[in-house]
C-alpha cells in the first residue's frame, strides 16, 4: 500500500482518484470529457498513478545514492517490460480503488488496461528476464539501475495474411507515453569514426562525429514497499539540430539528411537473427548504449566521491549477454584517455567491475564483429581491444607454454574467419564472473564453448538459474489462482514464493482440489472468447489447451509439435467414433523477418490448421489455433489458460526458458525434454509430474557424431512416414503441393538438424500418457497443484537475490 495513502479511507482515496484523473485530464492532456476519446483518458489515468508512485522513486533514489554502498547497473540492448499500468496498480496496491473510481465514472478499468500499448522493446526471453530482474531488484530494495535504449520502434507487429506472418513497424510511441520522464539535461555526446592520433605513449580519438544521448527515465515501483528504481532508456539526437556548414552552402535537405542519419541509431530493434549481427548500425547501437551509460555513470560517481579511486569499490556493471560488451574498452578508454589512469590500473579495475550473463551456446548467435568495421566505426576502441588482447596472451603464454593451440583459441581474433572480434571472449577476459541461466546450461558452457577459459579462470564461471516475477506471472496474470492463493496460504507469496510449498498441505482435501480446477476452467472460458472474437474459431473450454508459445525457432522444434498434431488428426480419421480427449494446440510466437524456415513453419501451421478445424469427420475432436501477434500481454492471458506446456528443444539448445516457469507456477504440467531449466524443474515438481521425453543431451552428441540417419527412421515408422508424405505432398496445402519441400527435406534429406525425428516416436507416445491423465480430471489438477506448489524456487527473487550476493556484492538500501 502507497505510504501516501495510509492516513485516507478507501472512500477518500477513490474521491482523491477521481479527482486527480479529471485534473490530469484537463490541465496534462487540455481536453473536456466530452471530447476526450479513450486514449486520452487512459492518458489521464496513467498520470494519475504515476504521480503516487514519484514521491518513493525520489526519496528511493536519494537513500541509493546518499549510502554510498555499492551499486549495481544492469545494461542490455532489451527491457520486454510489459504494459505498466496494470503492474503499477498490483503494485501500490490500488486496483481495486481505481476499478472503483472508474466504474463510477462510467468506465471500465479492464477494458482501458487493455487498451495501453505493450512495448516490444526485446526479442523474447533475454528482454523479458531483464524486465523481471528489474522487478525483482526494486522489490528487493537493491540499489540498481536498468540501462537501454528507447527504440522509437520495438519487435515489428505481426500479421497473418493467408496463412503468413506479415511484419509492419510497431510504433509504440504514436500516442505518447506517459510513463516516461524525459530529462533533458541529461544528455551525452557519442563519438563515432575518426582516427586515433598517437602522442608518444598517449592516443586521442580525433575528427569524430557526434550523436547526442538523452535520457528517459521510466520509475520501477517495487511490490508492497517503499522501494523504487529507475529503468533509463536513452535516444538518439542529432547534435547540431543541422549541420551548420551544409545549411550555409545551401544545401537544407542534406543538412536536415544528417540529422536524420544519425538519429537512427536508436530507431528500431534489431530481430535476433543471424543476419543483424555484422551490421555497422546494430555496432553503433551497442556502443550508443554502451557509451552514454558508462558516461553517466562516471558522472554520478563524480558527483558523490570527486574521485574515481574508488571506482571499483562502489560500481557493479552487469553485461546482459554480449551486446553492450563495448563497455569493456569503453571504460579503459574512458579511464586511461580522459582520467589519466594507467593502463594496468584501469584494467584492474575494469575486471573488477564487470560480470557478464551467456544466454545461448549456439554458435550462430555469438556476437563477433569484423575487425575492419570495428576500426571504421571505434578505432580507438579496436587499439585497446588488441592490447587487451596482447596482455592476455602473453599471460596465457607464461602459464600453458605447452598448449600451442590453446593462444588461437583464446585469442580475441578470430583469425580464420576474416579477422573478427571474439565479443563473448571479450566478455570473459574482461570481467570477474561469468554466468549461465540454468544448471545444465552452465555445465554445458564451461564444457563447450568457455572450456578454455575455465581452465584459466576456474573460479570465474558459475550458474544462476532464471526466475520470473511472480507478481506479473501469477498475480497479474492470474487473478483466480492469486485469490485461491491468498485464501490457502496468505498473501505473502507475492515476495516469498517458497511459501507455495504451503499448497502441499491443501493437496487432499477435494474442495482444494476442485477449486484449482475453477481457476483453469475460468482462464480457459476467457481465452476461448478472445479465440472465438479474434480468429473466429471455437474453442471448447472442456478440452485440453496444448499450447506453445515462443518465437518459431527450429532449435525450439514447433515442427515436431506439428508432426504429433497431424499423427494424431490421422489417427481420429481412423476410428473417428473412439473416446479421443478433445485437445486444443495453440501456438503463438514471431519469426524473424528473414528466417524462411520460421516462416514456413508458422505458414505450414496455419495451413494444418484450416484443414483440420474444416474438417467435420473429426467432429471437434482436435482444433488448431496460431494466435497472431504474441507479445508479453498476449502471454499474461494465454498462459493462465494452459494445461499443457510445450517445451520440446532439442536437449542442449535452450538456454534455460522462462516461459517453462510461468506455465508451471500457473498450473499447467509440462511435456518436454531434459533441456534448459525443464531439468531443475523435473527436480523440483517431482519425475511423476511432469512429462519427459526424448534424447538427453549426451544421446543427441552421440547421434551427432556417430551418424545419426534421419532417412532410416522416417521409413521405418509408419505414422510418421505418413504424416511426412502428407506434408510433403501438400495434403494440407493442395493449391501449391510443394510449398513444403524443402522443409520435408531439411528432415528426411538434410539431416535434421535438430533431430525431430529421433525424438517423434518418444513424443507421440508421452502425448498418450497426458491423454491418460487427462481422462482423470482430478489426478490431473493434483499434479497441476503439486506443479504450483514446488515452483517457489524459480521466482526471480531468489534468482537476483543469488547475483546480488554472489556477483555484485550489492545490499538492500535502507529507506
Ligand atoms: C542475438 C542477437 C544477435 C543479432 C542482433 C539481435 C540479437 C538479439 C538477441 C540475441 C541472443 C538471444 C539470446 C537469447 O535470447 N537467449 C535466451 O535467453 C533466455 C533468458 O536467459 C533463455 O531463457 C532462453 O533459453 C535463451 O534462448
Amino acid at each position: 500500500m502507497s505510504s501516501q495513502f495510509n492516513f485516507e479511507t478507501p472512500e477518500e482515496r477513490i474521491r482523491n482518484l477521481k479527482n486527480s484523473i479529471q485534473e490530469k485530464l484537463k490541465f496534462v492532456i487540455g481536453k473536456e470529457p466530452a471530447l476526450a476519446t479513450e486514449h486520452d483518458w487512459l492518458n489521464a489515468i496513467s498520470f494519475s498513478v504515476r504521480d503516487l508512485m514519484v514521491e518513493r522513486w525520489l526519496r528511493s533514489t536519494r537513500a541509493h545514492f546518499s549510502q554510498s554502498g555499492r551499486r549495481v547497473s544492469y545494461l542490455s540492448m532489451e527491457f520486454l517490460i510489459g504494459r505498466t499500468l496494470s503492474n503499477s496498480l498490483l503494485n501500490l496496491g490500488i486496483y481495486d480503488d481505481l476499478a472503483q473510481a472508474l466504474d463510477s465514472m462510467g468506465f471500465n478499468l479492464e477494458q482501458l488496461i487493455n487498451e495501453e500499448d505493450d512495448p516490444g522493446l526485446g526479442n523474447g526471453g533475454l528482454g523479458r528476464l531483464a524486465a523481471c530482474f528489474l522487478d525483482s531488484l526494486a522489490t528487493l530494495g537493491l540499489p540498481a539501475r536498468g540501462y537501454g535504449i528507447r527504440y522509437d520502434y520495438g519487435m515489428f507487429k505481426q500479421n497473418i495474411v493467408d496463412g503468413q506472418q506479415a511484419e509492419s513497424p510497431d510504433n509504440w510511441l504514436e500516442y505518447g507515453n506517459a510513463w516516461e520522464f524525459p530529462r533533458h539535461n541529461v544528455r551525452y555526446k557519442v563519438f563515432f569514426g575518426g582516427r586515433v592520433q598517437t602522442e608518444g605513449k598517449t592516443s586521442h580519438w580525433v575528427e569524430t562525429e557526434e550523436i547526442l544521448a538523452c535520457a528517459y527515465d521510466q520509475i520501477i515501483p517495487g511490490y508492497d514497499t517503499d522501494a523504487t528504481n529507475t529503468l533509463r532508456l536513452w535516444s538518439a539526437r542529432a547534435s547540431n539540430e543541422i549541420n551548420l556548414g551544409k545549411f550555409n552552402q545551401g544545401d537544407y535537405f542534406a543538412a536536415v539528411e544528417d540529422k536524420n542519419n544519425s538519429e537512427n541509431v536508436s530507431r528500431v530493434l534489431y530481430p535476433n537473427d543471424s543476419t543483424s549481427s555484422g551490421r555497422e548500425l546494430r555496432l553503433s547501437q551497442e556502443y550508443f548504449l554502451v557509451s552514454a551509460t558508462l558516461q553517466d555513470i562516471l558522472h554520478s560517481h563524480w558527483l558523490a566521491y570527486e574521485t574515481y579511486d574508488n571506482l571499483a569499490e562502489k560500481v557493479a556493471i552487469h553485461l546482459n549477454d554480449t551486446h553492450p560488451v563495448l563497455a569493456i574498452p569503453e571504460l579503459m578508454r574512458l579511464l586511461i584517455d580522459n582520467h589519466n589512469f594507467k593502463w594496468e590500473d584501469a584494467w584492474e579495475m575494469t575486471i573488477r567491475i564487470f560480470s557478464y550473463t551467456n544466454h545461448t551456446l549456439m554458435s550462430e548467435a555469438l556476437e563477433t564483429w569484423p575487425v575492419d568495421m570495428m576500426g571504421k566505426i571505434l578505432p580507438r576502441h579496436l587499439q585497446i581491444i588488441f592490447e587487451i588482447n596482447e596482455y592476455f596472451l602473453k599471460v596465457v603464454k607464461e602459464h600453458y607454454p605447452d598448449d600451442p593451440g590453446l593462444l588461437s583459441r583464446v585469442s580475441l581474433i578470430d583469425e580464420s574467419n576474416g579477422r573478427r572480434i571474439r565479443m563473448a571472449w571479450l566478455a570473459v577476459i574482461g570481467g570477474h564472473k561469468v554466468n549461465g541461466v540454468s544448471a545444465l546450461h552452465s555445465d554445458l558452457m564451461v564444457k563447450s564453448l568457455f572450456a578454455d577459459f575455465a581452465k584459466i579462470f576456474p573460479h570465474h564461471f558459475c550458474n544462476k538459474t532464471n526466475g520470473v516475477t511472480p507478481r506479473r506471472w501469477i498475480g497479474l496474470a492470474n487473478r483466480p489462482l492469486s485469490e485461491l492463493l491468498d485464501k490457502t496460504i496468505d498473501k505473502t507469496w507475492r515476495t516469498d514464493l517458497s511459501k507455495l510449498s504451503y499448497l502441499n498441505e491443501a493437496i487432499d482435501f477435494p474442495a482444494f482440489i476442485d477449486q484449482i480446477k475453477q481457476a483453469k476452467l475460468q482462464n480457459k472460458k476467457k481465452l476461448a472468447e478472445y479465440v472465438a472474437e479474434n480468429l473466429n474459431v471455437i474453442l471448447n473450454p472442456n478440452a485440453l489447451f496444448d499450447v506453445q508459445i515462443k518465437r518459431i525457432h527450429e532449435y525450439k522444434r514447433q515442427l515436431l509439435n506439428l508432426l504429433q498434431v497431424i499423427t494424431r488428426y490421422n489417427r481420429i480419421l481412423q476410428s473417428p467414433d473412439a473416446d479421443w480427449v478433445p485437445k486444443a494446440v495453440i501456438f503463438a510466437g514471431k519469426a524473424a523477418s528473414s528466417y524462411v524456415n520460421a516462416k514456413l513453419i508458422i505458414h505450414l501451421i496455419n495451413d494444418v490448421a484450416k484443414v483440420i478445424n474444416n474438417d467435420a469427420r473429426i467432429k471437434n475432436k482436435l482444433k488448431v489455433v496460431f494466435i497472431p501477434n504474441y507479445s508479453v500481454s498476449l502471454a499474461q492471458m494465454i498462459i493462465p489458460a494452459a494445461d499443457l506446456s510445450e517445451q520440446i528443444s532439442l536437449a542442449g539448445t535452450e538456454a534455460s526458458g522462462t516461459s517453462n516457469m510461468k506455465f508451471a507456477m500457473n498450473g499447467a504440467l509440462t511435456i518436454g525434454t531434459l533441456d534448459g531449466a525443464n531439468v531443475e524443474m523435473k527436480e523440483h515438481v517431482g519425475d511423476d509430474n511432469i512429462f519427459i521425453f526424448g534424447n538427453t543431451t549426451e544421446q543427441v552428441e552421440t547421434l551427432r557424431a556417430h551418424g545419426y540417419d534421419p532417412r532410416k527412421i522416417y521409413e521405418e515408422d509408419a505414422e510418421l512416414n505418413q504424416v511426412l508424405n502428407q506434408i510433403a505432398t501438400g495434403v494440407f496445402n493442395p493449391e501449391d503441393p510443394h510449398r513444403y519441400g524443402a522443409l520435408f527435406d531439411s528432415l528426411v534429406n538434410f539431416g535434421d538438424y535438430y533431430q525431430l525425428l529421433a525424438d517423434y516416436r518418444s513424443y507421440v507416445d508421452m502425448h498418450d500418457e497426458v491423454d491418460k491423465l487427462y481422462r482423470k480430471p482430478n489426478l490431473w489438477a493434483r499434479k497441476a497443484a503439486l506443479n504450483i506448489a514446488n515452483m517457489g524456487y524459480f521466482s526471480s527473487d531468489r534468482t537476483i537475490q543469488e547475483y546480488a550476493e554472489e556477483i555484485w556484492e550489492i545490499k538492500p538500501t535502507k529507506l
